[in-house]
């Protein structure tokens, strides 16, 4: 088992050759067996022969989100649907989900690679781990639950949506662990204090991630509940949680190199960016059978660093997340794109298409406002049936990005018309 912490780590040229020696059977693989790339490849030339090492996967193409959902919502597996055993999805940009799916293999190797990241962050069969991130599409209730009970740990699936329900198992079962976002796990540790239960607390470590949050946000957490916090990333199109955790040291995220291999390119030029430079992360899939990916632009921004950690990993460390290519959201752990609403109130004829998303944190839970037009045909002094056409559009946006919005309609024209590049987005959280 490569995640018990007694396991010698590989060598830079060992890893290189590995990943080299995967990406060879790959590229014939996903040649034999997803038109998509067959194609990709043919147009420009390529046969899988031509790939020798990952010294060549520069001549390979992109694969993007939008490849995704064009081939919606199995057109790039490359086995038969009789082999996939669970399929997860993402928002997409424009309303249709990106759909992922896993053979049982593939989920072997995903718990796996969740167990190497939580025995980063100390978790052993001794513990008992509550599972806050949420069970369904989502990776992250299914995904940290696969690489707990790999560890041997004593698993406590609470999903999300029941904070009283948490605080109260957490302090009768003598919780010990904990996997959720780190807003909501600020958000328990004010639940605690009002609770006073912070002194009958057992828990020693937790495992965040799903959002952005920085180093003094950590160190909050780590002080309030007097435990130690530990960032681990992923994204569904590539695994789900588990492709990167930081250990201690907190010195960047150690990536699961041997499944993902990570590149860094500038995306204005599409190339590689220069060691320690900071620019877009490219995931190829090394090993993933149901939905293998050759080099996934992420549009998460960092940097990667080669050298040994302080931990003695060697695995490639990625910095904390310095922001998006694009102008996807995430709002309690849900990934929002600005066009999605765009999107749905399309559908509405009372409304227009103006419309302006407000993001706040209030008590440590993300809040989404979204502000509507009202169609000047539908206005007259007080608009009719406001209340029917609030509750309605609720729904709609309800459905569209599987989360609550508050809707404000608003009169026509209210709403600032922008020259250039049209601004939906008012984010007032604030990341410390
Ligand atoms: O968020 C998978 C996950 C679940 C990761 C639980 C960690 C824990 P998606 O919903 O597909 O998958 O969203 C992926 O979320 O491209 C990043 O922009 C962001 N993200 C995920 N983890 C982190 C993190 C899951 N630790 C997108 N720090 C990614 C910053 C993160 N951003």
């Amino acid at each position: 088992m490569i995640w018990n912490p007694n396991k010698e780590c590989m060598s830079r040229d060992e890893m290189t050759a590995l990943q080299s020696a995967r990406l060879v059977k790959l590229v014939d693989y996903v040649y034999h067996n997803v038109e998509f790339y067959r194609n990709k490849m043919q147009n420009l030339g390529l046969l899988p022969g031509d790939i020798k090492s990952v010294e060549d996967i520069t001549k390979l193409p992109f694969t993007t989100k939008d490849d995704l959902r064009d081939n919606y919502p199995f057109g790039l597996f490359a086995v038969p649907k009789t082999q996939i055993v669970r399929v997860h999805a993402s928002s997409g940009t424009t309303g249709k989900a990106t759909v992922v799916g896993y053979t049982r293999r593939d989920l072997s190797i995903w718990s796996e690679c969740v167990a190497r990241c939580l025995t980063m962050a100390g978790v052993t069969k001794e513990d008992i781990i509550q599972v806050a991130y949420g069970y369904g599409l989502f990776t992250g209730g299914l995904g940290a639950h696969g690489g707990a009970e790999e560890i041997g740990a004593m698993v406590v699936p609470m999903s999300t949506g029941n904070s009283k329900k948490l605080t109260t198992m957490m302090i009768d079962f003598g919780v010990t662990a904990i996997a959720c976002t780190p807003s909501y796990l600020l958000h328990i540790s004010e639940l605690l204090t009002e609770e006073g239960s912070l002194d009958k607390l057992k828990l020693r470590t937790a495992v965040c991630g799903a959002e952005p949050w920085t180093d003094k946000m950590r160190k909050e957490i780590e002080t309030r509940l007097n435990i130690t916090a530990h960032d681990i990333y992923g994204l569904s199109e590539v695994m789900g949680p588990g492709v990167a955790c930081d250990c201690s040291y907190h010195k960047g995220l150690h990536v699961c190199e041997d499944h993902f291999y990570p590149e860094i390119i500038n995306s204005a030029t599409m190339t590689p960016s220069k060691a320690g430079e900071t620019g877009e992360l490219v995931f190829t899939t090394l090993t993933k059978e149901g939905l293998p990916l050759i080099r996934y632009r992420t549009k998460d921004l960092t940097s990667i660093d080669y050298s040994v950690c302080q931990c003695g990993r060697t695995s490639a460390r990625i910095s904390k997340f310095k922001g998006r290519v694009d102008d996807m959201l995430i709002i309690r752990g849900v990934n929002v794109f600005p066009s999605q609403v765009e999107a749905a109130l399309v559908d509405v004829k009372e409304v227009t298409p103006h419309y302006m998303m407000i993001v706040d944190r209030v008590n440590n839970l993300d809040t989404l406002e979204i502000q509507v037009e009202i169609n000047n045909e539908y206005f007259t002094d007080e608009i009719k049936g406001l209340e029917k056409l609030t509750q309605k559009i609720s729904h709609v946006i309800n459905q569209a990005l599987g989360l609550n919005a508050k809707i404000k309609i608003v009169e026509p024209q209210t709403l600032v018309r922008s020259e250039g590049k049209a601004v939906h987005v008012i984010d007032k959280r604030k990341l410390y």
